[in-house]
């Protein structure tokens, strides 16, 4: 069966308790952000590339109010492994910025604190998130800019929105050491209801397209499984792809060709892994252009081949997929009534996402449930709003 996903309301119902049961006083507002689910255009965003997420109905919330302190006290409903649920902190000064440290949830939060662009000001809050963490759905950028939208309703001060989700980023690089492209934080901003988000990465120009009325719907299946060289293999492949395109004396890869490239190939002046790794990032660009046509025309087939083509180059020559992901995409592949599948964020382990006709999601769900040998948790998703700040006392 697929998970239910908690409503907003829920969830905010829960984290009101839960702020009245430690600070002693009603929350004024809530800053509201998503996780998001990427259809196609993976690994590329790094890479001035395109992108076409959504945002997900799962959202990270910070809900709190404003003092007269300098300080900032949270508490967090999350439970984390040897982590503790509260953490203070003083404001920063510019004597006496925030840095990283324990416990590691606090660091998305401090991070945004530290680039806020507006009045700085103490405060309390609870977080709570129903995006499942370290699954690929981007729990940490939907806490980022939860923060950050939390801390725009506390001061009314309103950043631009792309300037938003690049501070945002900002604190994924310094404050989680995770050299991240800006896909995440801009979908959580910028999501909308009923629509895919096509994301030019160069020019953070963003389009939004509607997903056209038909009988399919896009099911995420958790592998539950995280392997440890998630992190360090970003951060190689990142600086694999800035090698090639310094080959080429270009900015990005976005900036070469596929002709150009297998020059480069039959010339032997770049070794075969390279060589795979930029024909990724080149490849998976075309292909996200012709899914946003494609949706565009209602060829859901067309959209389906296109994310199945994504998931084959991922795994062949990015090579950040694994054993599970490869198992989940080949088994939902295998029922009838399944368009497309593939593995979505930034792999080894996480979610698959899979677009297949209503009809045919218990068939999908019950496969995988009965062969996977891990447990699997199953989501059907809509394209749901981004960031937003919403007051608790009216
Ligand atoms: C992770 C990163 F945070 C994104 O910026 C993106 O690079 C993605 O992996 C891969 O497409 O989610």
């Amino acid at each position: 069966m697929a998970v239910e996903i908690p409503s907003v309301e829920d969830l905010l119902k829960k984290g009101i308790a839960s702020f009245k049961e430690k600070f002693q006083s009603v929350p004024e507002l809530a800053g509201i952000a998503p996780g998001r689910v990427n259809l196609i255009g993976e690994h590329t965003d790094y890479n001035e590339g395109f992108v076409f997420p959504m945002a997900l109905p799962m959202v990270a919330i910070v809900l709190g109010k404003r003092t007269n302190e300098n300080k900032c006290k949270i508490l967090t409903t999350n439970k984390h492994a040897d982590d503790s649920q509260y953490v203070e902190f003083s404001l920063p000064t510019d004597l006496e910025p925030l840095k990283p440290g324990k416990p590691n949830w606090a660091n998305y939060i401090k991070g945004v604190v530290q680039y806020f662009d507006g009045p700085k000001v103490g405060f309390n809050a609870v977080v709570i998130s129903s995006v499942p963490p370290g699954s690929g759905l981007s729990s940490s950028a939907a806490l980022e800019v939860a923060t950050y939208t939390f801390l725009e309703g506390l001061v009314g001060h309103k950043t631009d929105t792309k300037q938003k989700a690049s501070l945002c980023q900002k604190a994924e690089h310094n404050f989680a050491s995770v050299p991240c492209g800006v896909m995440d934080q801009l979908i959580s901003v910028h999501g909308e209801e009923s629509c895919v988000t096509l994301i030019d990465c160069r020019s953070l120009h963003i389009m939004n397209v509607t997903i056209p009325a038909s009988n399919c719907v896009f099911l995420i299946v958790n592998s539950n499984v995280h392997h440890e060289l998630a992190s360090s293999e970003y951060s190689v492949r990142r600086q694999t792809c800035e090698e090639v395109a310094k080959k080429f004396n270009r900015k990005s890869l976005r900036d070469v060709t596929l002709v150009e490239l297998n020059k480069l190939k039959s010339s032997n002046n770049i070794d075969d892994e390279m060589y795979r790794r930029a024909r990724h990032v080149i490849t998976e660009n075309e292909r996200t252009l012709k899914a946003v046509e494609a949706l565009k025309s209602n060829s859901i087939k067309e959209f389906g081949h296109l994310m199945n083509e994504s998931h084959n180059s991922l795994s062949k020559d990015y090579e950040v997929s694994c054993e599970e992901l490869d198992f989940l995409v080949q088994t939902a592949r295998e029922v009838d009534g399944v368009y497309g599948s593939r593995m979505t964020g930034g792999g080894f382990g996480g979610c698959t996402v899979t677009l297949v006709d209503k009809s045919s999601v218990n068939a999908v769900i019950k496969r995988i449930s009965d062969s996977y040998k891990k447990q699997a948790d199953f989501f059907v998703v809509k394209p749901s709003p981004g960031a937003r700040v919403m007051s608790l006392t009216s």
